[in-house]
């Protein structure tokens, strides 16, 4: 499908890096026409339900389907005893294990583990023999999550461990002591697009329409599973309804799916429901942590002590790091922080925008407010008085941060100097009104990309590369760069998008993708431009041959010396060259990498860098600051108000960051007052594993929210300036309105959410 531009343009100015262009897909999106996955039209479909375990931990003893197979238009039932014949796979790439692959497994490790799955000529008689399925379980003890009495301590990750100075001593001698623990629930994306697929075989050859954060990683996995050359699968993924981490892995429904239609030699689609979403992919980890912080009696740190741990799975690790923030935020000369993985019976769990720094900057953020509590200190002075001047965990020098603008210029647009510190100073009638702040932060990652420029005879500038638009905007942001850089309107542009076949690119995962993919496409879309003026000042038939010049210029459409003398338009010089396209790919690879490291950049994540790989530690960063209304009779809390200031470097699009830094708080906004797993600890199944019972927030729970961009270019960070956007507005968002009940009611909610119950 070809991504045009809107049918209104805005300003012009707007169609260049920087500006405000509306998004570019977003006609495609409002009037039905983009299509996503499990819409995509396929002749002959068969449809596959998954059916999910229904105890905890234990092994499936037998499955019987003999009624499920008699019953009407069932094609296919899939149980543990079938000899799928596939491999282990690896979600990120590198070593796996050589080893046969149970998409539906015999041992039941969670409860919601697919262990049987129905393929029907249609969904309805798929559902309706699922339920016919009968299984036997042989069921072992368990370990329902964090809480349940037989957790235990888990397991110490070294390499999650920081430590400098010696904090149990310089904590022991401080004269101001605060000492608590922090906990976070379990959490879930709850995108609006559920997972499903459909997969289609020709011959060898897998086509798989399956929403994706990673098209060239998934169709990897596919490719692993089936033991086939990666160019054999085909993933295409267009247009996402969200993901917030859920999609950057293929996942077992995606191997049951692929390997029935191969069995059947049919198409096959399958949707999970919106309950099996919760198990399909793992959500936020529940979190614990113990914060000691010691300082002087005029608020100088002497020590973070810092004990975490976080819910993992019986048989994967997935750290959610409680000590990702905590080193990077303040200045001290004294700090240990650890963190544990504490294995359950859940699925495993997994990446939720701003993975280890969203609970961790819970704990050190309402640890930072209670030590300002105890002070008798503006919050805003403490975090001032110990601002880190670099980053005390790599010693590197900070590239740019500039959170003392973001917490003093969102203080002042806040009014936060009119703030009473005093808890219980603020109300209006029964209604107490806080007012709390914190700080966030997301690093910067980078990785390699590629894109593919194309100029067609008629003057149309395409883009092309694998990336992924989740909602972000990455086709926006394309669309302007090679605006940009041909001198063209926005509406002369095309991207594609979504694709494994085509050049391939960074993950849309840890706030990396609109850094390293503009990079790419820069590099494209300069070194076509420098192509065509080449071509132009030597090409016999070209009228700017004779010019004399030594370059061109493109603006408002033509091609010029300078603005000066002849010019023409892009359709107008491709035809004096006597060309129907030009076409170029380029990478970010150094010069001359190999076809390996090509296949590593795109479909692996052997080369993405963190933050302080290089010379200096590069971080996007955040100060919010948030207003809320306690009802003092019923404990209910409103958020009435909100100021966000940001460090995220340059801005390629301010329209698209803005909604980009609102998503992630309004996503925090939830995580604060809402947003929870409910374990039943007898059976170790999510309750409200629905859209109704798991609440997020609605319109109704979100007041104005104004952000503000604070950021200076960082070359250090990508090539266009920019720092990550995606995540980094989550991070903080709890503990500023944790902060806030605390203003107004004087009572310390050290559990998320902060629900009414907790206050009375
Ligand atoms: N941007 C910009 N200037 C910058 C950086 C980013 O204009 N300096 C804008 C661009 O419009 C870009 C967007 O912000 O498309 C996000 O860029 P970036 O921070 O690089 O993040 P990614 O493109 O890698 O997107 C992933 C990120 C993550 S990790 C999660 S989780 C998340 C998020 O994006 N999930 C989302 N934002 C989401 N937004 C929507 N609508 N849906 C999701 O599932
Ligand atoms: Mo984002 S959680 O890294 O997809």
């Amino acid at each position: 499908m070809t991504i045009m531009a809107p049918r209104k343009f805005g300003d012009s100015s707007d169609g260049v890096v920087g500006g405000r262009q509306t998004r570019f897909e977003g006609d495609l999106k409002v009037t039905g026409a983009a299509k996503y996955a499990l819409e995509h039209p396929v002749e002959n479909l068969a449809h596959g339900v998954l059916v999910p375990s229904t105890i905890p931990a234990g092994r499936v003893v037998s499955v019987d389907a003999q009624a499920a197979l008699a019953s009407p238009g069932v094609l296919l039932v899939l149980t543990p005893e079938d000899d799928f014949g596939m491999r282990v796979a690896t979600d990120w790439g590198g070593n796996r294990p050589d080893e046969p692959y149970y998409p539906l497994s015999r041992e039941v490790r969670y409860n919601g583990e697919p262990v049987a799955a129905v393929i029907a000529e249609s969904r309805e008689q798929a559902v309706a023999a699922a339920k016919l399925i009968r299984v036997t379980y042989e069921e072992a003890p368990h370990v329902a999550s964090l809480d349940d009495p037989n957790a235990g301590e888990g397991n110490l990750l070294e390499h999650l461990s920081a430590s400098w100075g010696d904090a149990e001593a310089a904590y022991a001698a401080a004269p101001v002591k605060v000492e608590a623990e922090y906990k976070t629930p379990r959490e879930y994306h709850v995108a609006m697009e559920p997972h499903g697929l459909t997969a289609k075989w020709d011959g060898d050859q897998l086509t798989v329409w399956e929403p994706s954060q990673w098209s060239h990683g998934m169709a990897r996995s596919y490719a692993e599973w089936f033991g086939l050359p990666f160019e054999n699968v085909h993933l295409i993924s267009p247009f996402i309804g969200g993901g917030f981490g859920s999609k950057g892995a293929a996942l077992a429904h995606g191997a049951v799916a692929a390997f029935a239609a191969r069995k059947l030699g049919r198409p096959v689609k399958l949707a999970l429901t919106r309950p099996q979403n919760f198990t399909g992919y793992g959500g936020r980890a529940a979190t614990r942590q113990t914060i000691k912080l010691g300082a002087t009696k005029d608020g100088v740190l002497q020590a973070i002590v810092h004990r975490g741990a976080s819910e993992t799975s019986t048989y994967g690790v997935w750290p959610e790091q409680t000590g990702a923030a905590t080193p990077i935020m303040y200045k001290v000369e004294n700090l240990s922080s650890e963190h544990r993985v504490v294995p359950v019976n859940t699925v495993t769990p997994g990446a939720l925008r701003g993975p280890g720094k969203n609970p961790s900057a819970f704990g050190i953020e309402t640890a930072m407010d209670e030590l300002a509590a105890q002070l008798g200190m503006d919050p805003l002075e403490l975090r001032l008085k110990n601002y880190a001047d670099r980053d005390y965990q790599s010693g590197k020098p900070w590239s740019t941060r500039r959170l003392r603008e973001a917490m003093t210029e969102g203080a002042e647009a806040f009014g936060w100097s009119k703030r009473n510190h005093a808890p219980r100073s603020m109300r209006d009638g029964r209604t107490l009104i806080g007012w709390g702040m914190a700080c966030g932060t997301f690093p910067v990652i980078q990785a390699p990309s590629e894109a593919m420029i194309r100029i067609l005879g008629n003057g149309r500038v395409e883009v092309v590369s694998g990336a992924i638009d989740m909602g972000q905007g990455t086709y926006t942001i394309l669309a302007q760069t090679a605006a940009e850089i041909f001198g063209v309107p926005v509406d002369q542009v095309e991207v594609h998008l979504g694709d494994s076949r085509m050049p391939g690119s960074a993950i849309a995962g840890g706030s990396m993708l609109a850094g390293s993919i503009l990079g790419a496409v820069h590099k494209a879309a300069s070194a076509a431009r420098d192509e065509l003026i080449g071509l132009a000042l030597s090409e016999p038939n070209s009228p700017l041959r004779d010019t004399g010049a030594n370059t061109l210029t493109f603006s408002g459409g033509r091609v010029s010396v300078g603005g000066e003398g002849p010019s023409l338009t892009l359709p107008e010089l491709m035809q004096s060259l006597g060309r129907d396209v030009l076409e170029i790919r380029r990478n970010t690879l150094p010069d001359g990498a190999s076809m390996e490291d090509q296949r590593q950049a795109w479909t692996t994540m052997a080369k993405v860098e963190g933050p302080t790989m290089g010379e200096y530690s590069m971080h996007s960063w955040c100060a919010h600051f948030a207003e809320v209304r306690v009802d003092e009779d019923f404990g209910t809390v409103r958020l009435s108000r909100m100021v966000s200031a940001f460090d995220c470097g340059r801005l390629y699009n301010p329209r698209m960051v803005e909604s980009q830094w609102r998503g992630g708080i309004i996503m925090g906004i939830g995580q604060a007052l809402l947003e929870e797993g409910l374990v039943d600890m007898r059976n170790g199944r999510t309750v409200n594993n629905n859209v109704a019972d798991y609440l997020v927030p609605t319109n109704a729970d979100v007041p104005d929210i104004q952000v503000i961009s604070v950021g200076v270019p960082d070359y250090n960070a990508s090539a266009l300036g920019g720092k990550g956007v995606g995540e980094v507005g989550i991070v903080g968002v709890a503990p500023a309105i944790a902060n806030a009940v605390f203003h107004a009611t004087g009572k310390r909610v050290r559990e998320l959410p902060v629900t009414l119950e907790k206050l009375i």
